[in-house]
């Protein structure tokens, strides 16, 4: 590439660096990676996206001796770009591993999110408010940025020189910061579209970028600054639309989208429905401004996943053209295959993340997994595949997706199960009804209810909840509002509704008339019966935080 630097990226063997290679590539810079410690003290640019918890981040730096050469590579102000967990470990340390000294540079302690009704991990698209000029910013124009992270550092007198931007999430976070030519940022450039690769560009290019003055405004009487001497940043996290493109094989053999009537997924010929090709289709909902984009490989419950190629080589080409989290579910789960070698669901999980996935989702496993958990009394024992890949990438980017059926009782106590008062009476007249788990796309019902399913997920430190619901798949009659409800009650982290859009108005209620962070369609994008952009102005015109 000539005269371009080459971009060192320090990735500390957690997972998922792929999406920072990926953007990185996309502007045409070549990436290498940190390989011994001198490579530290070589690089013209180094980039540390942190993946995992804080004390992971930290003994993985000091087991692999890169801990001092990152010290000396810092304190000699050279260009750094740290980014989530590499903004994290600047501090001193991390309620998130209480004990671990972090690398000190910035003042303060890195603290959970705590508010009442806080959603937490906060995933999605937020603001920034700059308080600093920054070069890197030349050409931001305050579009939203993607945020996914549980912990956060906060203003004070110690730290506020470093302070770049500030976030609102329950008051107010540190969403950047800078010195000199050491920046590191909160949300993910890598994965917020257009504005996140410009400032990915900018840091590469520096120093011809200008900086982009910072205006602050007066704050009105009586506003009282915060502790970096501004006045509150007043971001709001934008509701995300989410494109989901459920993916098979079709009879010939060709991985298609698909889209069924109630997981239906055949014409009354037979054929399975063919809605396009994956890779396509997800390129063409980045461009349209789909806030994120889901895989589900639906009959990854019969076939072993990994023995399924063209599922990855659909999501590594994704994720070369899509910058925004990438959610790929279907099969993770443990096996053994013909051979009689043995993968954990980790292992399987591991190779979705590889492939350039930025969460990954389970579907029939979960189910399994907390029936095993309500049988040993809640106990949790590390060992099963939500803990363990929570536990090596992190809670946000484990997401369960549920797949509930209906069923109505006469009375609550018919059933041991959540039983919600309905205003759809049944068949015969019944106003009650419970929400039954299935696996195997469906074809399956358990004796497990949807709230205790996600509430016993969460438990287990799953950090985001897909809500489908078989009665209104494919059906355009709207969303189980009834569902969404129940499931947000039941949990503290975040819950996608999916299942029965037919119409923008559908989304404006179920952000009315429920607290979901996320809305998730399929066929209506796909027969392209509503654009997401008018999805999302309608949104915005009826007050709605989106990102336009
Ligand atoms: O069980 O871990 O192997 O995962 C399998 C995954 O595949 C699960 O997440 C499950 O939801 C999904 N799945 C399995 N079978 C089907 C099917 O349709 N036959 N699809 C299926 C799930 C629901 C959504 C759909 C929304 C919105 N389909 O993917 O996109 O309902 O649709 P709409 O907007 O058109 O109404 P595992």
């Amino acid at each position: 590439t000539g005269t371009l630097p080459i971009v060192t990226l320090l990735d500390y063997g957690a997972g998922n660096v792929r999406s920072v290679r990926n953007a990185i590539r996309k502007l045409g810079y070549t990436v290498q990676e940190v390989v011994e410690p001198a490579d530290i003290l070589r690089a013209e640019k180094l980039i540390f996206p942190g993946v995992g918890s804080f004390g992971a981040a930290m003994e993985s730096l000091q087991n692999r001796g890169f801990l001092e050469p990152l010290r000396q590579y810092l304190a000699a102000d050279r260009p750094y770009l740290g980014i989530c967990l590499g903004l994290q470990t600047l501090f001193e340390g991390s309620e998130e591993s209480p004990g671990v000294a972090g690398l000190g540079l910035i003042k303060g302690h890195i603290e959970r999110f705590r508010a009442p009704g806080l959603a937490v991990p906060q995933i999605g698209w937020n603001g920034i408010a700059m308080r600093q000029p920054s070069s890197l910013f030349a050409d931001y124009r305050e579009e939203k940025l993607y945020f996914v992270h549980t912990y956060r550092a906060t203003a004070s007198q110690e730290n506020r020189a470093w302070i770049l931007a500030e976030t609102a999430y329950g008051g107010d976070f540190i969403s950047a910061v800078q010195r000199g030519k050491v920046v590191a940022c909160q949300f993910h450039p890598e994965k917020s579209g257009r504005a996140g690769l410009n400032i990915l560009r900018n840091f590469l290019q520096e120093p011809q970028a200008r900086p982009r003055p910072v205006s602050v405004a007066t704050p009105a009487p009586g506003v009282s600054l915060g502790a970096s001497g501004f006045p509150p940043s007043r971001t709001r996290l934008a509701k995300r639309i989410i494109a989901c493109l459920d993916v098979r094989s079709n009879d010939q053999g060709d991985l298609v989208v698909t889209k069924g009537d109630q997981y239906d997924v055949r014409e009354s010929g037979g054929e399975v429905r063919n809605l396009g090709k994956p890779v396509e289709l997800a390129a063409r909902y980045f461009r349209e401004g789909a806030d994120e984009v889901t895989f589900l490989n639906i009959t990854a419950f019969r076939d072993f996943p990994l023995e399924d190629q063209p599922m990855l080589e659909v999501l590594e080409r994704a994720s070369e053209e899509v910058f925004v989290p990438l959610t790929i579910g279907g099969g993770i789960r443990e096996f053994t295959d013909a051979n009689g070698r043995f993968y954990s669901a980790l292992d399987v999980a591991a190779r979705y993340f590889r492939a350039g996935a930025d969460k990954i989702s389970i579907g029939s496993d979960a189910v399994a997994v907390v029936e095993d958990y309500l049988r040993r009394g809640r106990r949790k024992d590390g060992k099963s595949s939500i803990e363990q890949i929570a536990y090596v990438y992190g809670n946000q980017a484990v997401v369960i997706s549920i797949d509930p059926r209906r069923v109505y009782v006469k009375s609550p106590d018919e059933v041991p199960h959540r039983v919600i008062p309905t205003a759809f009476p049944g068949p015969n007249g019944e106003e009650y009804c419970w929400y039954q788990c299935t696996v195997k796309g469906g074809r399956e019902g358990r004796d497990l209810d949807a709230a205790t399913l996600a509430a016993a997920c969460e438990e287990l430190g799953a950090g985001e909840i897909l809500l489908n619901c078989i009665d209104k798949d494919g059906t355009n009659s709207g969303f189980d509002l009834e569902l969404i409800k129940m499931v947000k009650e039941a949990v503290g982290i975040p819950v996608i509704a999916s299942s029965g859009a037919g119409r923008s108005e559908h989304f404006s209620e179920v952000f009315t008339a429920t607290n979901a962070e996320a809305a998730l369609a399929a066929g209506i994008f796909h027969r392209r019966e509503v654009e997401i952009s008018a999805v999302k102005e309608h949104l915005q015109r009826h007050g709605i935080e989106v990102r336009l």
